[in-house]
């Protein structure tokens, strides 16, 4: 089975890619890489299923030509990848010049294959050298951010096509510092909230140095969940809406409107740095472009106990293999909402979107029907979208390979290439050759 939608019904423009991200591709023992707080939040009991973590992963340190070449032969335009800032900078400030080697090497053989770069800065493997010094916790983050941008790019700014700073703003300050479900694993709120601002101002510092190095085409990259009460009750509602407000208003209203939502503001306000009020100018520097990473909704329901006092409750649609429910509708609601209240006219790109399932090798093929179903759905989103006016430019499918999932290891597949984890063989599944023929140009 084949794509229902293909290049052809897209504008000519319009741009296809699929995305990785450093630590759950490379394999972090290889090329002089510094430890990261994820290798640490791995090697501790309980965090992480079986204790896996990103010492090998798919080994694309040393086979990314041959993923390149899928990344080619599947016909798509742009390849989302990140630098590891814990590879370019070991202990987060002093350089590898092995990583940005890499990098390099990366880079011109994305362009030999007619492939644009879209560069993300940040996807989560902070040195750990910087966690010691309290992380996404420490004011000085911005500055260390930026000045690990600053070097990366000016070894590859000449080249890359797209670069975004922070890959999903809500990860690496609310799930990693209040839910305490990646690295750092901390389950605080004054924590939290110093993350989430700390994280927006490393962006807008990030993007304003960038910016006056000369660097073009840079935007952010937000994951947005849409929440919908559980039930019609007036606690439900307002339940749903704090969620919303902590999840993608906190970190869209900063960078858009210089605001946080009143009712974070309620719940979180004492907890935020002092001042913080200062720092809006530099959060909400303009971007050229913003990245929506979409995946499912939740159902919410008002919780006793402290702020935000919500809960989810498991609702009643076909699941995927992580246990998120598919509801292609919560992409198109958001493209819309994104244009209508916060970007205008700035392109859209749908960064990340896919699924996870077991995936089993059956006589040497993956037949994944239920995620070419996935994507025809959410691709459907995305053209009501564009009908309706919203300038949506590209749609990135998640993922390219099957990797390391974080928390859950190497058990959950969201690749449309199977990963063999024993031999590190790549086997293209049958979502792989829906997209390959759909996106032909022949
Ligand atoms: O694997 C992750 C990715 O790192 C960030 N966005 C969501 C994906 C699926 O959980």
């Amino acid at each position: 089975m084949t794509l229902e939608h293909k290049r052809t019904d897209f504008a000519e423009d319009f741009l296809f890619g699929v995305s990785t991200s450093a630590y759950q591709i490379e394999g972090h023992s290889f090329g002089g890489a510094g430890p990261t707080h994820w290798d640490t939040f791995a090697a501790t009991p309980g965090n992480v299923v079986n204790a896996e973590n990103g010492d090998v992963a798919c080994d694309h340190y040393h086979r990314w030509a041959e993923d390149l070449d899928l990344v080619a032969k599947g016909n798509f335009d742009v390849y989302r990848f990140s630098a590891s800032w814990a590879r370019v900078m070991p202990d987060g400030r002093k350089v590898n010049p092995e990583g940005l080697d890499y990098y390099d090497r990366l880079i011109d053989g994305m362009l030999e294959r007619g492939i644009k770069p879209a560069l993300t800065l940040y996807h989560w493997e902070l040195p750990a050298a910087l966690s010691d010094l309290g992380g996404w916790r420490n004011r000085e983050i911005a500055s260390w951010f930026a000045d690990y941008a600053e070097t990366l790019m000016a070894r590859i700014g000449d080249r890359v096509w797209s670069t975004a700073t922070i890959n999903e703003f809500w990860c690496v300050s609310w799930l990693s510092h209040f839910l305490g479900h990646h690295a750092p694993g901390l389950r605080d709120v004054r924590a939290a909230a110093r993350a989430i601002h700390h994280v927006l101002l490393a962006h807008g510092t990030a993007t304003q140095a960038l910016r006056a190095q000369g660097v073009g085409n840079l935007g952010a990259v937000f994951n947005l969940e849409y929440s919908q009460p559980a039930d019609d009750s007036a606690e439900a509602q307002a339940a749903a809406a704090r969620y919303d407000a902590i999840y993608n208003e906190a970190f869209l209203g900063p960078v858009f409107k210089r605001a946080y939502p009143e009712s974070l503001l309620e719940g979180l306000g004492n907890h935020l740095p002092n001042g913080w009020q200062n720092d809006m100018d530099v959060i909400s520097e303009p971007v050229d472009w913003v990245g929506i990473n979409y995946y499912t909704r939740k159902l919410i329901a008002q919780a006793p106990g402290p702020y935000p006092s919500l809960t989810e409750i498991d609702g009643p649609l076909p699941k995927t293999y992580m246990g998120w429910e598919i509801y292609p509708q919560g992409l198109e609601s958001f493209l819309k909402r994104v244009a209508e209240n916060f970007s205008g006219d700035l392109p859209l790109y749908v960064t990340e979107n896919g699924m996870a399932a077991p995936d089993p090798l059956v006589d040497g093929a993956i037949d994944d029907q239920d995620r070419i179903a996935y994507f025809d759905a959410h691709l459907s989103s995305v053209r009501n979208a564009i009908a309706a006016g919203v300038p949506v430019k590209g749609y990135f499918a998640w993922s390219l390979l099957d990797n390391y999932e974080w928390a859950f290891g190497y058990d959950k597949r969201f690749g449309l290439v199977h990963v063999d984890f024993d031999n590190l063989e790549r086997t293209p599944k049958a979502s792989y050759h829906a997209f390959r023929d759909s996106l032909s140009r022949a």
